[in-house]
């Protein structure tokens, strides 16, 4: 659809949520009609209405749609958290009304260069290292997206000469279709959001969208360590750049050693030594690797790139050194919220480790997270709606039953890590599940964390 098209459109917005909230203020900006709705009985439309700029030409509802509203309804923006494989979707799909997500739509209205980042784990720390660098060579960046910046909220904003640097979730490729960055990157694809996806063939194929309209004048900078990715290589669209910690690649980025190397038409340069970063774990240096793979090629100077990465400190919440209480290291990687980020979470403990996990139960398993223990964790601590089958998955791996504790509640579960490390052990709160259910995102449970921490005697 083009600019014209959305002119007095009836337009259905799901969700009332940051992502709801933005696309209903670019509607009305573009002369659109928006009914923005959220299914939540428990929202009243006046509660939804406060969220909204005052004047603001949006009609709002909560709960059950009416059927005359419903059936004046010409495009429908979903919320990420929205399912699309719902009775409700299907029926405008049938319809053949547009279905398009935020990020479609902030693409839609947005100008300039776009660099777009995807994967199960270290999404956010490379979206903020890209958007780093990129600021700090040509400024005016805008970074958006699943990091929890609406594409929508910049979009119209956004000249010829902006670049953009967007995080997108695979719930969020769902609904692209336009959708076609300069460079994108799928920095790994493990296990996780299946209970929405179904299948891992879906979550593959959902991902792999971020490329689906980019052509060979684009780029797209992918894992060669990971399976998916590296088989996607040679179907993807885009022209390919490759990543590996663990080979020495003809063409790309590699790790050697403890070195990072970029090879290319016949020549190799070292880049950096991984000592020279702030960040721990090889997770990192992946991350580091496809955040200056994406800078080259959007064509940053090698020598600004590294400069900026070598200042780049961790992301809130990922792996996150807190404070050392009596001996104690705490940190937080509330970040990991599936399996395979716990295992980078595990992987980065280099002492006897008390490790909280649990929480919502998103459908995945956790054989490899336990396997990843490698007998670091002396006391498992495990609450939320995935305790039970962690519990048992960590005995069918001959974890000792003593060493896994219960928590009723996340206070609980501080209290007995307190309890149980000792000085010289860490502390690490890198649940494995989502947070949703006791906290309402990983950010508040992080903080919860680090308020406890903060607060215990030195
Ligand atoms: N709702 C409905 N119907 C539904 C589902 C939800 O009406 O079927 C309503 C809810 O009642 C609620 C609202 O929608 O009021 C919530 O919408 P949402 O869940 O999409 O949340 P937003 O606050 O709009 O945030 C969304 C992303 N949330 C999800 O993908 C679940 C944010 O990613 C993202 O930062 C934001 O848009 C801006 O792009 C968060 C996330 O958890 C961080 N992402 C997942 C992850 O990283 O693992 C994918």
């Amino acid at each position: 659809m083009v600019m014209q098209d959305w002119k007095n459109k009836r337009v259905l917005v799901i969700g009332s949520g940051i992502s709801g909230i933005g696309a209903a203020k670019l509607l009305c900006a573009v002369g659109a009609c928006p009914v923005l709705f959220d299914e939540n009985e428990k929202l009243t439309a006046e509660e939804v209405k406060a969220k909204l700029p005052e004047g603001l030409p949006a009609d709002v509802m909560t709960g059950t749609l009416p059927e005359h509203v419903k059936s004046g309804i010409e495009a429908v923006v979903p919320s990420p958290g929205v399912p699309m494989d719902t009775a409700f979707m299907e029926e405008f799909r049938k319809r053949g009304i547009p279905v398009l997500g935020e990020i479609e739509l902030g693409y839609l209205f947005s100008k300039g260069k776009l660099a777009a980042i995807t994967g199960t784990n270290g999404k956010t720390t490379t979206t903020t290292l890209v958007g780093q660098i990129l600021e700090e060579y040509y400024g005016g960046v805008f970074v958006v997206g699943n990091i929890g910046k609406p594409y929508t909220e910049s979009a119209l904003a956004a000249k010829e000469e902006t670049i953009t640097v967007a995080e997108i979730s695979s719930f969020q490729l769902e609904t692209t279709d336009r959708f076609k960055p300069q460079v994108s990157a799928i920095l790994n694809i493990t296990p996780d959001h299946l209970n929405r996806h179904h299948t891992m063939e879906n979550y593959v194929a959902v991902k792999e969208r971020i490329a689906a309209r980019q052509t060979k004048d684009e780029v797209c900078v992918l894992n060669y360590e990971d399976d998916h990715t590296r088989e996607f290589g040679s179907r993807c669209p885009a022209r390919v750049v490759f990543f590996s910690s663990k080979r020495k690649l003809e063409e790309g980025l590699y790790l050697d050693g403890e070195d990072i190397w970029m090879a290319g038409e016949g020549k190799r340069e070292r880049l950096m030594n991984i000592h020279e970063m702030n960040l721990v774990g090889m997770c990192n240096v992946e991350n580091v690797m496809a955040a200056i793979a994406i800078s080259i090629c959007m064509q940053v100077p090698v020598e600004h790139i590294l400069d900026t990465v070598k200042r780049f400190k961790a992301v809130e919440h990922r792996i996150e050194f807190v404070a050392a209480k009596g001996g104690v290291d705490y940190y937080n990687d509330s970040k990991a919220t599936n399996p395979d980020a716990a295992i980078q979470g595990i992987r980065a403990m280099s002492k006897p480790t008390v490790l909280i996990g649990g929480g919502y139960d998103k459908g995945n398993v956790y054989d490899e997270w336990i396997e990843a223990f490698e007998g670091k964790v002396k006391y498992l601590v495990l609450l939320g709606a995935t305790a039970a089958r962690i519990e048992a998955c960590a005995k069918a791996h001959g974890m000792a039953a003593e060493k896994i504790l219960r928590a009723e509640s996340f206070e609980e579960a501080l209290k007995t890590c307190t309890e149980r490390a000792e000085a010289g052990d860490a502390v690490l709160l890198s649940p494995a599940c989502a947070s949703w259910g006791m906290f309402a995102n990983y950010e508040v449970r992080g903080n919860v964390f680090k308020d406890y921490v903060n607060g215990l005697a030195d």
